[in-house]
């Protein structure tokens, strides 16, 4: 390893928040030197809990993430949060407020708070986000809190990828549970209802009750409901105490690891596809020859059917020194 990576990597291993930042940047720019880095940390990861944390704007999620943290300090815990931040343009002003009330936090070492940017590019964005959870387990972090807006399949996949996901509904929003996404109603390991200091609590803890009642999950663990007022910060040790439940959970049934085994089967599949598109991309199909063949088969000249077939079964083992006999047999079989 190059010395100054090797340095880098001490730096992040030290919890050093300066080269913290500047990793979370690279992984979330996508640089290539973010491949290498991440490679160096894999090593030192494993042991952080990632608690995944999601509901509709406005359900008191940051709030909710600070009272947690403030919790596990209390346990003598370290903490990394990653708040995703939401997409939705009219939650900005709760955005700002976030960073104000998790100022409170500044001057403890024990808690590193990084928000990530959607910069518009979704697919990436379950990609760095998870990434970004490696650095902070290199960094030590006995629990790394992940913050996201459940509106979107990305946000669901970010979740999905902790260990444990809390879901946060709040009263008062209708029929809330029906119209919440089935997807993030089917991820969550723990229920919350936060703003239980408001009317209709009890209403949407028998909404929940009356849809576990119809799916029992394959691991038979029936998510339990907290009611908590993140703001007043009553609930948070219960909340606190039926996360550790659920591990205690996986750990008896031996589920941990075929949970991690499961996400990282996902998470494979993603890697693959992209590194394979990109190489795809990158080296057979530029820009103009996808557009070129995008305009055969809109005046169909071309079926995409077979074109897909032909491309990828020109993809072989050959990408990297694919000589010019190769590539040319294999555009004569694309053409
Ligand atoms: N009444 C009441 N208000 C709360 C409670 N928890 C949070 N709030 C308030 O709800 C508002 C939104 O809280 P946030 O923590 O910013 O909510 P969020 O889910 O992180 O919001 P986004 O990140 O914008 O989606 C704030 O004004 C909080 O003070 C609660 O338990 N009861
Ligand atoms: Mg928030």
């Amino acid at each position: 390893m190059p010395s100054d990576l090797q340095h880098f990597v001490d730096r992040i291993r030290a919890g050093d928040v300066r080269s913290l930042a500047r990793a979370i940047s690279t992984i979330e720019d996508n640089r290539p030197e973010s491949r290498e880095l991440l490679k160096s940390l894999f090593n030192f990861t494993g042991r952080a809990q990632v608690i995944g944390l999601t509901g509709a704007p406005g359900a008191g999620k940051s709030t909710l993430v600070d009272q947690l943290a403030r919790e596990y300090r209390r346990q003598e815990r370290t903490v990394g949060i990653i708040a995703v931040d939401p997409t939705s343009p009219y939650t900005g002003g709760a955005i700002l407020g976030d960073r104000i009330r998790m100022q409170s936090h500044h001057a403890d070492a024990g808690i590193y708070i990084r928000s990530m940017a959607t910069r518009g590019n979704l697919g990436g964005l379950a990609r760095a986000t998870t990434d970004a959870a490696t650095v902070l387990d290199a960094a030590g972090k006995d629990i790394v809190l992940i913050e996201t807006v459940g509106v979107g399949q990305d946000e669901i996949d970010i979740v999905r990828l902790a260990d444990v996901t809390v879901v946060i509904l709040v009263p008062g929003m209708g029929d809330d549970v029906q119209t919440i996404k089935a997807g993030i109603m089917e991820i969550a390991d723990i229920f919350v209802i936060n703003k239980s200091d408001r009317e209709g609590a009890d209403r949407v803890e028998r909404e929940i009750r009356s849809m576990q009642s119809l799916a029992i999950r394959s691991d038979k663990w029936t998510p339990p409901i907290i009611k908590t007022v993140a703001s007043e910060g009553r609930g948070i040790t219960e909340l606190a105490a039926a996360i550790v439940n659920y591990e205690q959970f996986l750990q008896q049934k031996d589920l941990l690891l075929k949970k991690k085994i499961s996400s990282w089967r996902e998470r494979l599949i993603e890697m693959l596809r992209d590194a394979l598109l990109e190489r795809l991309l990158g080296e057979r199909l530029p820009e103009e020859e996808i557009a070129r063949l995008a305009a055969d088969i809109a005046e169909h000249r071309r079926d995409p059917y077979s074109l897909v077939e032909e491309i990828v079964g020109s993809f072989g083992g050959n990408i990297h020194h694919g000589d010019t006999e190769t590539r040319r047999q294999e555009k004569v079989r694309i053409d």
